[in-house]
């Protein structure tokens, strides 16, 4: 039976993807879902009423302190992305490249088939009709997503524009991106996550995990997103988007890529140091960037919602996001695999408090012993919550056209070598910089500790195609454009010989915004080096900061022994591309190393 949650006249595309759906999933119920509260409201009542997998879905928090908020558990062998589970199925495998995981898409396909069979008997499954960007830009998307979760129909509704709407829309369209998912009987044996990029269409099965599971999020925005990127000639980007204003009230759009645990989101929502100058967020994961009719660059958000790791988030470290999830009043906001404080029913998670409270449940459900070594919240416990509860939302956000780039910061995780801040010489040495990012893996992520991971403009594992293309595609987009952004390279982690962070990080990496401002309006000068333009150290603001004598021009400095090594390990990471890399990266490679041999 088909319970219709809004419009009557369906598109028969959209009709017909139900009905084939409704052949291979054999739901008991199909609901189309309609955007509205009422929905929400309903959707949060069977949630909390339902078990999956011998658990509650949903169950409620404190009103008081989390209004609106709701926690979920996961299967523990269902907490993160999977990337060995994740397949890029092209007819040709040497177009997914050696960065994606490649099936046939005729084999991906019959082993998908034969696991979505039947997979809903006794569910309901829910029709998602989703728009990624603001209705009625040019740049927007739409697509439909069926899935036996609550719990993604929930998380989808807070992450895109779904319902009635996107359907009007997609009723009056040729093509949309069709997204199949059930949780199966959340079996890792029996997950896969499969992108056919010519078809434009996923079909995930086994995982409730966000970046598995939200299918408009990193698989449709990032890996099919950077292909139609690629064929329409614009770029999909694992970015966030920010504005800066300056005390004279002018905001300037900056873009910013950083591999996991680098700072992403509280770059993202920062309160500058400074009075006077003001950051405005536009998105925290994804960016959607096009060439204006003017040649800047312009970005948009496709996205609604913050999915944010949750430990490591307080008041201290990012009070607009604490203010982000305790100020819900119209989206629910759900909290996944955090601990619980059982005194007064709130969402714990390591780092939220000096204090660890004593009577917890951890994130498997268990009671929490305070002499444990391991953590209550699992380290990549998440919220998921509206943007539009961020208090520093800007208003350009619903900009159809977006928001006019200026600057794009590229930074990661490195203790050595990588100084505080520099500049890219030209659009092409930004793009070689991007392409040679690398960041120390950390206890967040599995496999070893310490060891630098390159990951390309922080697109590795969301790139859907050769990364070799990819970089051509960012040279090319660089040579349409009139306007060219500046890019920075950041580095908010080196360390002094006992291990100890040299910068502060947090609200004084505003300082470093300061001055890319200052470099974006040619208000300073910059030292010309080997590895590009670093600050004079003077002209970074330390105003108020107490810094130990001669430990910025540390942070900015250039060890010529260290480069020499880092040169040694970008030559083997550019050697996995099989000497297929642009030339203008080969060359840019060529002239870093005459730099230091001619220093
Ligand atoms: C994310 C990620 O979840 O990058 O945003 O893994
Ligand atoms: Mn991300």
């Amino acid at each position: 039976m088909m319970k219709n949650g809004g419009i009557e006249n369906m598109c028969n595309q959209m009709e017909s993807f139900i009905n084939e759906m409704q052949e291979l999933l054999k739901p008991d119920k199909t609901y189309i879902m309609n955007g509205s509260q009422h929905e929400a409201e309903n959707l949060v009542d069977i949630g909390m009423k339902s078990q999956f997998d011998d658990r509650l879905v949903l169950r409620e928090l404190n009103t008081t302190k989390f209004p609106n908020s709701y926690y979920h558990r996961s299967n523990s062998n269902d907490v993160a992305r999977t990337e060995h589970l994740t397949f890029v199925c092209t007819q040709d495998k040497n177009f997914a490249g050696c960065n994606n995981n490649w099936m046939n898409p005729v084999i991906a396909t019959e082993k998908m088939i034969n696991l979505f069979k039947g997979s809903m008997k006794g569910r309901t499954m829910y029709v998602i009709p989703f728009i990624m960007g603001v209705p009625g830009s040019q740049y927007s998307k739409t697509g439909v997503q069926v899935t036996d979760s609550i719990y993604v129909a929930l998380s989808m509704r807070i992450m895109s524009r779904v319902g009635n709407e996107a359907t009007t829309i997609i009723k009056n369209s040729a093509c949309f991106f069709r997204g199949i998912h059930s949780v199966g009987d959340v079996n890792p044996n029996r997950r896969f996550i499969m992108h056919f990029p010519e078809k434009n269409l996923v079909m995930s099965f086994g995982s409730g995990y966000g970046g598995n599971a939200l299918l408009g999020k990193k698989c449709y925005s990032l890996r099919i997103g950077s292909y139609m990127g690629l064929k329409e000639n614009w770029l999909a980007e694992h970015m966030i988007i920010i504005g800066v204003q300056s005390p004279d009230g002018n905001i300037v759009y900056f873009l910013g890529a950083f591999p996991s645990a680098c700072g992403k989101t509280n770059l993202a929502l920062l309160e500058p140091i400074f009075k006077g100058y003001k950051i405005f967020t536009l998105g925290d994961d994804i960016a959607w960037l096009h060439i204006g009719a003017d040649g800047k660059l312009y970005a948009i958000n496709p996205e609604t919602g913050f999915f944010g790791v949750a430990p490591g988030t307080s008041f201290k470290t990012n009070p607009i996001m604490m203010r982000t999830l305790t100020n819900n009043k119209f989206f629910p906001t759900l909290f996944t695999n955090t601990a619980i404080n059982n005194t007064d029913n709130t969402p714990w998670w390591e780092g939220l408090s000096d204090i660890i409270p004593s009577n917890m449940t951890n994130w498997q459900g268990y009671n929490y012993d305070l002499h444990s070594c391991e953590p209550a919240a699992h380290p990549n416990s998440r919220f998921t919550v509206s943007i539009y509860n961020c208090p520093t939302l800007s208003q350009e956000y619903y900009n159809p056209n977006g928001v006019p780039i200026s600057g794009i910061i590229f930074g990661g995780r490195r203790s050595d070598t990588i100084p505080l801040v520099y500049e890219a010489t030209n659009w092409s040495n930004g793009v070689f910089l991007a392409s040679i990012l690398g960041s120390e893996t950390t206890a967040a992520a599995s496999g070893k500790v310490g060891c630098v991971r390159r990951d390309p403009m922080a697109m590795l594992p969301f790139c859907g195609y050769n990364m070799v293309n990819y970089f051509q595609h960012w040279l090319n987009i660089g040579k349409q454009l009139k306007n060219i952004p500046k890019i920075f390279m950041v580095n908010w982690f080196r360390k002094d010989e006992q291990g100890n962070f040299m910068w502060p990080g947090f609200r004084d990496n505003s300082r470093i915004l300061k001055w890319m401002l200052d470099r974006i309006n040619g208000k300073v000068d910059a030292i010309e080096t080997e590895i590009g333009l670093l600050p004079i150290p003077n002209n970074i603001d330390t105003d108020g900061l107490n810094l130990k004598p001669g430990i910025l021009h540390e942070l900015l400095s250039i060890n010529k022994e260290a480069w020499l090594k880092e040169i040694l390990m970008i030559d083997e990471f550019y050697k996995t591309f099989n000497n297929k890399l642009p030339n203008e990266l080969k060359l840019n490679l060529q002239t870093l190393k005459r730099k230091f041999q001619e220093k």
